[in-house]
């Protein structure tokens, strides 16, 4: 063990944009779940998506940087706000960001009233952050624990070319459990059955979601989430935002790009027009159909120094529990924000506008 640090010495050591951006960082995510909280339910995803959009725009928008959008709501011609390319911020000083936002992680389960959703987003400077274009991520996330195994065991190591059992087995002996007190989070889609038997036969527990693998990839390095491995592929975007919040706790997360039309078994033409279309920016991240397979590590997804990370539950998760909405628009909200320097939040704000009408209260 390296010597303790002071508070003072792990704040010290925090870059500019953890200085200066992690503490409005965590009312952007704040404000867009409030936003979408009063969507939960109502069955209309498209809604609570344009609400807790608009929200984190108009914030991020009165934050002094030069931010980018890097990870966002889609393409140009495809989304109107948050896109991927949109200059953010009010220009003023001199942080240059780039910026993945997912306002609303999750929009059936708020449109639903399901658990699971959140308001998330991450920043680092320039270049910090994998820019690719929106495909699947196949990956495996574990925590700290197993890349401190990893260390001390180095012809054991979590690949994610071996069998699953052969995975589980190390986060096991890693975790000092047996594989039966393992659990892996995996969404729930065609895509990932194979791997979901294989987790079965493993003697692992299962714990499928419908949507929102992103939190749960999260508490993978969190002890007492009850999550202790996430696997399966889901949206790219996602698994970046995923890698940042992991990079800082220290744990890991392995990846491979993986085409939707291959995922879904489209036809041999279906899979080169996707190619076409989406290599290009792949190219710029200097992937080519060669290198294409590869396997892709933390500091590949996420090469920043100086990330930032929030997330605000909108309905109850993993360890986020969701907001409360009370009085005339008055909320109570759970969130988990942390910087490169080490330093972890988890707040528990109250938004209250009218103090007589709902005093501030402990639970
Ligand atoms: C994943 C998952 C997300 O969508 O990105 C998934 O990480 C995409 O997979 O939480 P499908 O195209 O199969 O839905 C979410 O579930 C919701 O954005």
């Amino acid at each position: 063990m390296t010597n303790p640090k002071t508070a003072e010495e792990m704040m010290n050591n925090a870059g500019p944009i953890e200085t200066n951006l992690l503490p409005r960082l965590i009312n952007v995510t704040e404000a867009a779940a409030i936003a979408a909280a009063h969507e939960v339910g109502l069955g209309n995803k498209n809604y609570a998506d344009h609400v807790s959009v608009e929200s984190m725009r108009r914030m991020l928008n009165s934050l002094d940087m030069k931010g980018l959008i890097k990870i966002g709501e889609g393409e140009r011609d495809e989304a109107p706000m948050l896109y991927i390319g949109e200059e953010i911020g009010t220009g003023k000083g001199n942080l240059e960001v780039d910026i993945a936002v997912d306002p609303l992680e999750g929009t059936n389960l708020v449109a639903n009233g399901m658990p699971g959703s959140i308001s998330v987003m991450a920043m680092s400077e320039r270049g910090g952050l994998f820019h690719g274009p929106d495909v699947y991520m196949e990956k495996i996330v574990v925590g700290s624990d197993v890349v401190k195994y990893e260390r001390e065991h180095p012809d054991e190591k979590i690949d994610l070319d071996a069998p699953v059992a052969d995975n589980l087995n190390i986060v096991a002996k890693a975790l000092n459990r047996n594989i039966d007190e393992i659990v892996v989070v995996i969404l729930d889609r065609e895509r990932n059955y194979k791997i979901i038997e294989d987790i079965r036969q493993s003697g692992a527990r299962v714990n499928l979601v419908t949507d929102g693998d992103l939190i749960p990839g999260v508490a993978t390095a969190i002890r007492g989430s009850g999550v202790h491995v996430v696997m399966g592929s889901g949206g790219s975007g996602e698994a970046v935002l995923t890698a940042a919040a992991i990079k800082i706790l220290g744990g890991k997360i392995l990846t491979r790009l993986l085409l939707p039309s291959v995922a879904k078994g489209k036809s041999e033409e279906e899979v080169e027009k996707e190619k076409l279309e989406k290599m290009p920016r792949l190219n710029k991240m200097g992937i080519t159909e060669d290198n294409m397979d590869a396997v892709l590590d933390t500091d590949m997804i996420v090469p920043g120094e100086d990330v930032i990370f929030a997330a605000t539950g909108i309905t109850s998760g993993h360890f986020l529990k969701q907001v409360n909405l009370f009085g005339t628009g008055d909320a109570r909200v759970h969130s988990i924000s942390m910087g490169s320097s080490g330093v972890v939040r988890f707040t528990d704000s109250m938004y209250i506008h009218d103090k007589e009408d709902a005093p501030l209260r402990l639970y």
